[in-house]
């Protein structure tokens, strides 16, 4: 049952027990306009390696999730056309040999059975503005309650109902670090004027804390990392966009998980760009961060 495919370089920094930090694919291929979305894949392998860590990009190619796309299978999955693959529709698409991109829910999921144990990506998913009128909440939420992998990311999307998101977060036990911050961050700002469960400013005593939960078996631990100051959008320009975007979305009755794609496209035009500038500031800082936490992430302890 090949299911998985492991990349060499992967599977060998995993047995000699070499740090290694896993990478999503949504964002390439719904998250970021082409050609952005494979090049800044690539800017994020290339963070990655420099803070001392192997990167694991993952996605589905020919009905087999790959851990560790190498460029040129990276450059087929970006392609028009691939699925955005979360826990609800991977398995039909790994059935029917299909190509799609494995957003946070999905990748937690994949990084987990690799035996990966640090993941980075921009912004998780939440719950929606309007929750109670058309209950859309992110897979990611529960994904990080239940799978064992730290999640590196500037908060949730901005665009999201961020504090219901950060309700949803305590109610499934997911610890939320601030990096440098007692704030959860809000993507393309620094504080979302809610609070992260704890503040560490070394990664090694963040590692040391995730690695505490795992060792008494919880699921994930996110990690809020704020995007760095000179690339924060004005506090102004990002709430006439996002009222924006969400009236556009709103007028042409866009539904489920065309929604945060959408959303992302629609600030892009009304920012003229900025929001994409910011969105791979952020994404660089989170690669960064990840593989130090990665490196200083201590063993399993055998229970
Ligand atoms: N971070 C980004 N850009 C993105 C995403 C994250 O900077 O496009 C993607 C992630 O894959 C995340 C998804 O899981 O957006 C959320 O989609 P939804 O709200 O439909 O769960
Ligand atoms: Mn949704």
């Amino acid at each position: 049952m090949n299911r998985v495919r492991i990349a060499p370089r992967v599977a060998g920094a995993l047995a000699a027990g070499r740090p290694v930090v896993a990478l999503e694919t949504t964002l390439v291929t719904h998250g970021l306009p082409a050609p952005e979305g494979v090049d800044t894949a690539q800017a994020l392998e290339s963070e990655v390696r420099e803070s001392g860590a192997e990167p694991a990009t993952i996605g589905v190619l020919a009905g087999a999730v790959v851990v560790g796309l190498e460029a040129d299978e990276l450059a087929a999955l970006a392609e028009p056309g691939a699925i955005k693959l979360n826990l609800s529709n991977l398995a039909a698409a790994l059935a029917r040999g299909e190509r799609g991109s494995t957003t946070v829910a999905a990748t937690a999921w994949c990084a987990a059975r690799a035996g990966i144990r640090v993941f980075a990506t921009g912004g998780i998913g939440g719950v929606h503005r309007g929750y109670a009128e058309h209950g859309d909440a992110s897979a990611d939420l529960e994904a990080l309650a239940r799978f064992p992998v730290v999640v590196v990311s500037a908060g949730a999307k901005a665009v999201l109902d961020l504090p219901r998101t950060r309700e949803v977060l305590e109610t499934l036990g997911v610890p939320v670090y601030g990096f440098g911050t007692d704030a959860w961050p809000a993507f393309y700002r620094r504080d979302s004027g809610l609070r992260a469960d704890a503040r560490f400013d070394d990664p090694a005593a963040l590692a040391h804390a995730a690695a505490a939960h795992f060792d008494l078996g919880g699921g994930g631990v996110l990690v809020g990392n704020p995007i760095p100051a000179e690339h924060e959008l004005p506090a102004d320009v990002e709430r006439e966009a996002i009222a924006a975007a969400l009236a556009q979305a709103a007028s042409a009755g866009v539904a489920g998980r065309d929604v945060t794609p959408f959303l992302l496209e629609r600030l892009r035009v009304v920012t003229g760009g900025r929001s994409v500038t910011a969105n791979v500031a952020l994404l660089r800082n989170n690669a960064r961060l990840a593989g130090r936490i990665a490196a200083a992430l201590p063993p399993p302890r055998p229970e």
